[in-house]
């Protein structure tokens, strides 16, 4: 099936294909995380809320699989490099107590997927330690176990953990489809241009198309 994307029309089958749902955590989209603790407006990325749940739903009905991932650390920071911890003069560091409890640790409210786009029993989840998904963790042998081929991608922020993502899964030779609607940054103008930087050179990391786009394009060789 095709699916109307820029630069250019986007073949796939829905047999091979993923959707990769990065890191809608409390942490990043409420009020007290780790985003906020950066000095960030995360009211910014409650807007893609429904889109996302929305891309989810299709691809659910449409037999595509859902994988989720969460940015956070082991409890002992192990898995956490001091350059990370360290950098900045932000208002918490990661593993500091904050009102979701320790910043970005696995198991504290605000290492979280938000209620909205919650995994569904089954679904698989990932939690990675890096911007990119496939560092220090399983997803490249689980893609193999499914057969994926090409990858549709939502999720925050745009141009830091998904597009970190998207060039991880365009080396590993996938094709890569960013949810316009369905990815939000804390900065607008980075959005938009790494929309641009995606799908320029013809598609030299991927495409971008709508939720609607997608969602109809599923709907319509399921009907
Ligand atoms: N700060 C920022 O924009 N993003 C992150 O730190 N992680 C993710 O993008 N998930």
């Amino acid at each position: 099936m095709k699916i109307d994307a820029q630069p250019f029309p986007l073949d796939i089958d829905p047999a091979t294909t993923a959707l990769i749902v990065i890191d809608m955590q409390r942490d990043f989209i409420e009020a007290g995380g780790f985003g906020a603790s950066l000095g960030n407006d995360v009211s910014l990325l409650q807007a893609i809320v429904p889109a996302t749940a929305r891309l989810i739903a299709g691809c659910r009905a449409a037999g595509v699989p859902v994988i989720h991932t969460r940015e956070c650390h082991r409890p002992d920071l192990s898995d956490c490099p001091p350059a990370k911890r360290l950098r900045g003069a932000p208002s918490l560091r990661i593993g500091d107590h904050g009102p979701m409890g320790r910043v970005l640790i696995a198991g504290e409210p605000g290492a979280e997927i938000i209620h909205e786009v919650f995994p569904a029993a089954g679904e698989k989840v990932i939690d990675k330690p890096g911007k990119g998904a496939f560092y220090a963790t399983d997803l490249g042998e689980h893609l193999s176990g499914l057969g994926t081929r090409t990858l549709i991608f939502a999720g925050v922020t745009t141009e830091v953990c998904v597009q970190t993502t998207m060039r991880e899964a365009n080396d590993r030779g996938y094709d890569c489809l960013l949810a316009e609607d369905a990815t939000e940054s804390y900065f607008p103008a980075f959005k938009a241009v790494t929309l641009e930087m995606i799908r320029a050179q013809g598609a030299i990391v991927g495409w971008t198309a709508t939720v609607d786009d997608i969602v109809d394009a599923f709907a319509a060789v399921q009907a």
